[in-house]
């Protein structure tokens, strides 16, 4: 496998939306058309137009064109919006309607070096994307300064993130993901985004993160 991060989501200077790797309903029923339409068409899809507004701000800002008042605000817009776009492109490629279902290799040694098991790494991660206060997101990643697997609870996109966590592995739990054909219960939208892990990709994300 070669050891390449694919750079989808940005070609010719911009940030671009990947197309999803399925069809809109091919999640079903775990995961509805509805929402996977909206979720990648309008809610990624503004975080995409939203990364290039921000940067193009900063750049005329940087060249003079801007009033440099406007910094904090678009540095700010910039992290939520990149944030939001790199989060969004892992999710969509980490599920699949025939996801290979467990984690086996050197991912698998890391889990088990890390979290004991790995239905004890599982229960850490659902229990944290359970916990994310508003909107967030649970995000397995590889910690290179501890050369070890860790998991965090970002909120919003951009917040409470460890710099340097390389995702793997991510679970969007704002309302937009889930409540169409859940209403409140994160829970059970939850379990049901367990079920979609395609361990494959995680695996390959894992390759290119450690070597
Ligand atoms: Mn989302």
């Amino acid at each position: 496998m070669p050891c390449c991060p694919c750079r989808i989501g940005y070609q010719d200077g911009q940030y671009v939306l990947p197309p999803l790797p399925y069809d809109y309903n091919a999640l079903e029923p775990l995961m509805d058309e509805a929402t996977v339409r909206l979720h990648h068409d309008k809610h990624h899809a503004a975080y995409v137009a939203g990364a290039n507004a921000a940067a193009a701000k900063l750049r005329a800002i940087a060249e003079g064109q801007v009033d440099a008042s406007l910094t904090t605000p678009e540095t700010r817009n910039l992290s939520f919006h990149v944030s939001g776009h790199i989060l969004h492109s892992i999710f969509w490629t980490n599920m699949s309607p025939t996801p290979k279902k467990t984690p086996e290799g050197k991912l698998a040694e890391a889990i088990n070096a890390r979290f004991g098991s790995f239905e004890a790494m599982m229960n850490v991660f659902k229990n944290v994307a359970a916990g994310v206060e508003g909107s967030g997101w649970a995000i397995l990643g590889w910690e290179p300064i501890s050369g070890q697997l860790a998991i965090c609870g970002a909120e919003k996109h951009q917040n409470l993130e460890m710099p340097g966590l390389v995702p793997l592995l991510v679970c969007d739990v704002w309302e937009h993901a889930y409540y169409l054909l859940h209403q409140n219960n994160r829970k059970a939208y939850i379990e049901n985004f367990v079920q979609l892990i395609n361990w494959a990709d995680v695996e390959q994300r894992f390759q290119e993160a450690t070597c």
